[in-house]
């Protein structure tokens, strides 16, 4: 080990590597890396500046980045049977932010799913930034969980929106994104200005890559944004997919649905961002890579197999699920309703036994965001582990057990007091984790 090894932020790391390996991750929003994704985003490409496109940049000595950067975008236009890809957004957040800036004026409205009915923040929040420059509408969902179509389409013939939005982070059905276009086509005519469709697939951009899920792109919207850590098992960032034309990102082009792809590469430099993270990139181009392979789709499919076998036990045992059920791979408990306690009670208890997931609000929640009646929590996680139905079995019945010390227990500081409840469980999820190693972490690392 070299000195510089023995930072306390290496120990930290250690740390993690084991809370990884012991327990298992039920946030639906997260998943493991290979190690070649990890491998490539440890590399020296971090030492390098690189503003501008492949064979566009502002600095010299960007031969071989421009390789990298057109890998990942070959790889993800292929993907997702894209006409263009700008691999360079950070985040989902810088991703939602470029098209915005890329397609509207500041007080141009956008419709997209309200947060409280399973929106996004960045969709419209009013504590965004991009709420003060853009005018958002929101609309929700019905009381099976789906879209309000019919509110959807009501407010799109109101306020004719420049953008109509369909992405969610909170949502698990499979949207109908032939019937959202014909809206936009609609507005299009009556208004006579072009409507842009953006999907935010964050959650089920993997299952798309597989498969398991229909591809906005096939059905007439312009614009995908993603990001790349969840389903699709990359690195931490952000990704935008286009149809159009794609022309030169340093010259200016009109404003038309055509040139979408040119104006989001404005939009996210210089638009939006400065230089790209090209150890990012890099490590996006390796797990695009192994999203093209066969045994991807498999996995996309038992995602879903998973979640299905997940919630229906889950519904066995007492538990009231939002929409009754997922066609993806996010389920919403409603834990209020179904045994008198609140998600932030109910988080804090699982995290004792090694379960990880959130606590979430739920359509017209009264207990707002701070103490939602619901958790949220999904399979791409434990799937990329290799855990199959047995095992989604186990942990539906670790979570019942958990419940049952929960209204013993009645609060969060009580729990102190069914310490050897819960270390029993904790126990039996850590044997059972360990036998189902995290990619990336070497047994003798953990
Ligand atoms: N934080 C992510 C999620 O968990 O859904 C989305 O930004």
């Amino acid at each position: 080990m070299t000195a510089d090894a023995k930072d306390r932020v290496f120990e930290i790391i250690k740390l993690e590597e084991k809370r990884q390996s012991e327990g298992l991750e039920l946030i639906p929003s997260e998943n493991y890396v290979s190690a070649n994704v990890l491998k490539a985003m440890g590399s020296v490409l971090t030492n390098k500046y690189s503003e501008g496109y492949p064979g566009k940049r502002y600095y010299g000595g960007n031969e071989n980045i421009d390789q990298i950067e057109s890998l990942a975008i070959d790889r993800a236009k292929q993907l997702f049977n894209a006409d263009h890809a700008n691999v360079q957004p950070h985040s989902g957040a810088n991703a939602n932010e470029a098209v915005y800036y890329a397609w509207c004026q500041p007080g141009d409205t956008i419709l997209a799913m309200s947060l409280p009915a399973g929106g996004h923040l960045t969709h419209g929040s009013p504590v965004t930034r991009s709420a003060k420059v853009y005018n958002f509408v929101g609309y929700g969902v019905t009381e099976d969980g789906d879209i309000d179509y019919d509110e959807l389409e009501k407010l799109a013939h109101e306020h004719q929106p420049q953008v109509i939005l369909v992405g969610y982070s909170a949502f698990m059905k499979i949207p109908d994104f032939d019937r959202v276009a014909a809206v936009a086509k609609d507005v299009a005519e009556e208004s006579g200005h072009e409507v842009l469709l953006m999907a935010d697939m964050a959650h089920v951009a993997g299952l798309i890559a597989g498969g398991a899920h229909p591809n906005p792109l096939d059905h007439g919207f312009q614009v995908m944004t993603t990001t790349t850590h969840k389903t699709l098992r990359g690195p931490r960032g952000g990704l935008i997919l286009s149809k159009g034309v794609v022309g030169n990102p340093l010259k200016k082009v009109e404003h038309t649905l055509e040139n979408i792809p040119t104006l989001i590469d404005r939009a996210v430099f210089p638009g939006t961002q400065g230089g790209p993270l090209e150890h990012v990139i890099a490590a996006k181009a390796v797990a695009f890579e192994e999203d093209l392979q066969p045994e991807f789709h498999d996995y996309a499919r038992m995602i879903v197999e998973n979640a299905n076998v997940l919630a229906e036990e889950l519904k066995r045992l007492g538990f009231v699920l939002q929409g009754d059920g997922t066609e993806n791979h996010l389920i919403l408990v409603n834990v209020k309703q179904s045994f008198g306690i609140d998600g932030k009670f109910y988080e804090a208890a699982l995290d004792k036994v090694g379960l990880t997931l959130n606590a979430n609000a739920l359509p017209s929640d009264a207990g707002g965001a701070f103490r939602p009646s619901g958790v949220r929590l999904g399979t791409p996680a434990m799937t990329t582990r290799g855990l199959g139905q047995q095992e989604m079995m186990r942990v539906a019945e670790w979570m019942k057990r958990v419940v049952e010390i929960c209204i013993e227990a009645s609060d969060e500081e009580a729990l102190d007091g069914y310490e050897s409840e819960l270390e029993a469980i904790r126990e039996e999820v850590r044997k059972l984790a360990l036998d189902f190693p995290v990619p990336g972490i070497k047994p003798q690392d953990r």
